[in-house]
């Protein structure tokens, strides 16, 4: 979709539509204009009334569906920028919230978004409502005094049926991580700052299609996919960038959308390599508090220092020499493909849940049901078949390995390593 975008600052205020684009390209917008203005707010549009003009002809002669705003609105500013402008307008606020619904998985995540939305409308409301009682607003949803104060209340009856909700989910959790952990995958998560490169990443190890049986996809969200990792397959999920400067109401939905990548078996924390020294350290740093503040210190973790196609291999490896931290890591470009072999092969050595075993089963219809299991979720050494039984030499993960343990031919089972 195509957006246009828009901050209003006052004195020597720097603009922030850097950053504001670079949440659009999260969000899966196309900046196709922004436009900046010093003044102080302008009571009807918080713009000035020209730039409103100026906004109306790019949107004619760019095709622009939306514009977004990095200055919050007072609800009469957006209801009579919505009236000129004639497409939606949204701030800053409801962008990021919408980076977060497309990232957020788990039932606790999705409540705790709704929630901040709801808190951000009946902040709004309050004023809706004000000006609804005045008259000044007669538009505004076609709401008069009575029905405004019908909305007010209902905004907070839905918060608070969502924050039972969410006491409920909370005492749960554990039920809703039982899914994943069923078929014996681990699952690693791919975290980092905005614009590290984490989906690019994610997209450059998931093109090859791996096969997996429709059951599978039930424990999916659209941001996890099963992969493998020389050769063992594994969950990886794509998670929200980190973001800074983040408004105060949406922080309880940010730490909820994250709360996932404690849950994983391995984290890829990535950093974007390009970035000067200082730069770089802050950022890992202010990363790992971040993984520390949603109790995920105790996963293991790879730093992954990505994009040195533009800084070059020996420039990113004497960064990661001085930044001197306490975890391994590697080189990579998301970008090129480069170190991505050997990336995974630090990952499957990583990877405690799967042991390699030899193994002979009966050659009948209940090992070919295995087998099934065998090809997705194993690495597989070796598979032959012989007269009367299958021989195997596979990595599996251990529950699957029980499996195969307790259906082999008699002393027909060897844990290798
Ligand atoms: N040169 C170079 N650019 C890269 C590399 N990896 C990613 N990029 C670029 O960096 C930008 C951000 O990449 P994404 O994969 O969207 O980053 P992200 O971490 O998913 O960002 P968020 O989803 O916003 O948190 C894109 O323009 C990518 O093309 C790389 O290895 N080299
Ligand atoms: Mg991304």
């Amino acid at each position: 979709m195509k957006v246009a975008i828009v901050h209003r600052v006052q004195g020597d205020e720097e603009d922030n539509l850097a950053e504001l684009r670079e949440l659009c390209r999260t969000a899966g917008y196309e900046v196709m204009y922004q436009l900046k203005q010093k003044r102080p707010p302008h009571p009807k549009y918080n713009i000035g009334p020209g730039k409103v003009e100026e906004l109306k002809e790019a949107i004619r002669e760019l095709g622009i569906e939306k514009v977004i705003f990095e200055n919050d609105l007072k609800p009469v500013q957006e209801y009579n920028l919505a009236k000129a402008l004639k497409i939606p307008i949204i701030t800053r606020t409801q962008l990021i919230l919408e980076i977060f619904s497309l990232h957020a998985s788990s039932i606790e995540a999705k409540l705790q978004i709704k929630l901040a939305e709801l808190k951000y409308e009946l902040s709004r409301a309050k004023e809706k409502v004000r000006l609804a009682k005045k008259g000044e607003q007669p538009g505004f949803h076609g709401l008069g005094a009575y029905e405004a104060d019908v909305y007010y209340d209902e905004i907070h009856r839905r918060m608070f049926s969502i924050a039972k909700k969410l006491e409920h989910v909370k005492k749960h959790m554990d039920l809703i991580r039982v899914n994943r952990k069923e078929f014996g995958l681990p699952l690693i998560s791919l975290a980092g700052y905005t614009n590290a490169g984490k989906s690019t990443l994610f997209n450059a190890l998931t093109n090859e299609e791996v096969k997996v049986s429709p059951q599978l996809f039930t424990t999916l969200t659209p941001t996890t996919r099963i992969i493998r990792m020389n050769g063992k397959p594994a969950f990886i999920s794509d998670t929200v960038g980190f973001i800074k400067n983040l408004p105060t109401p949406l922080i309880e939905a940010f730490y909820a959308t994250l709360k996932e990548i404690a849950l994983s078996d391995l984290i890829l924390l990535l950093a974007d390599a390009s970035e000067p020294l200082d730069k770089l350290r802050e950022r890992i740093e202010t990363s790992l508090q971040i993984l520390y503040n949603i109790g995920a210190h105790n996963v293991p973790t790879i730093l992954v220092l990505n994009k040195v196609d533009l800084v070059g291999m020996d420039d990113a490896a004497r960064k990661a020499e001085e930044l001197d931290l306490e975890m391994p890591h590697v080189l990579i470009s998301a970008k090129m493909g480069w170190g991505l072999q050997s990336l995974q092969e630090m990952v499957s050595g990583m990877f405690k849940n799967f042991i390699r075993i030899e193994s002979k089963l009966p050659y009948d219809g209940e090992t070919m049901n295995m087998l099934n299991d065998i090809y997705q979720f194993s690495k597989v050494n070796e598979v032959s078949f012989n007269d009367g039984f299958v021989k195997l030499d596979i990595e599996a993960p251990i529950c699957l390995a029980e499996k195969i343990r307790r259906y082999a031919m008699d002393g027909e089972f060897k844990i290798i390593g």
